[in-house]
């Protein structure tokens, strides 16, 4: 069964100023369509061509890098896009606010934390807050279209939070200043569904 593009619980433009309405129908629409159709491509005729996403990133390290790179792709954007909401921003709650608190030294400096693996992973890739296999918070950054779920990955986990930091993410309106991009992303994150998220790995 072949993958397909979600559809986006809002508009294009509902993340102005924060994330302009251009940027958005080109990522999702172009960027995240092509990683989508390429997976498929690569996909067709193999023997994993009926595995979910989850299945094939544990077993990226036997696969072709198309897989890995547009797999990724997908995997990503799939998840970026659940993570931000028009009513997003503010801070987290419950659980995950208390874990924020107790193993990452509370949220400013989880942001802080976060933020930097953004700004210094060199060239494209994420940053990613992640639930490790003990159940405890960690803060990384994977590069391209890599994440913690992929068996090949430095600091393997399952990501709550994503955070793209592809030139393509930001540069219409942000140009070089991947750092004004990190501070706005702030604004649209739902805290709620990253919240659901790492109750349902407890
Ligand atoms: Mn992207």
């Amino acid at each position: 069964m072949a993958f397909t593009l979600p559809a986006l619980s809002y508009n294009h433009d509902a993340f102005e100023p924060h994330f302009d309405t251009l940027t958005m129908q080109i990522h999702h629409g172009k960027h995240h369509q092509a990683y989508v159709d390429n997976l498929n491509k690569a996909l067709a005729g193999t023997e994993h061509e009926n595995k979910s996403l989850e299945e094939l990133m544990a077993i990226m390290s036997k696969l072709p890098m198309a897989v890995r790179n547009n797999g990724g792709g997908h995997y990503n954007h799939s998840l970026f896009w659940e993570i931000l909401s028009p009513n997003g921003g503010g801070n987290p709650s419950g659980k995950l606010a208390e874990a924020i608190e107790s193993q990452l030294g509370g949220l400013e400096k989880m942001k802080s934390d976060f933020a930097n693996a953004g700004m210094t992973r060199f060239g494209s890739g994420w940053a990613w807050l992640c639930v490790k296999a003990d159940k405890t918070l960690c803060v990384c950054s994977t590069p391209n279209q890599d994440n913690p779920l992929m068996d090949l990955a430095e600091c393997p986990g399952t990501p709550i939070l994503g955070m793209d930091v592809w030139e393509h993410a930001y540069y219409l309106h942000y140009q070089n200043r991947r750092a004004d991009y990190i501070a706005a992303f702030w604004n649209i994150v739902n805290w709620d569904e990253v919240s659901k998220r790492y109750e349902s790995l407890l």
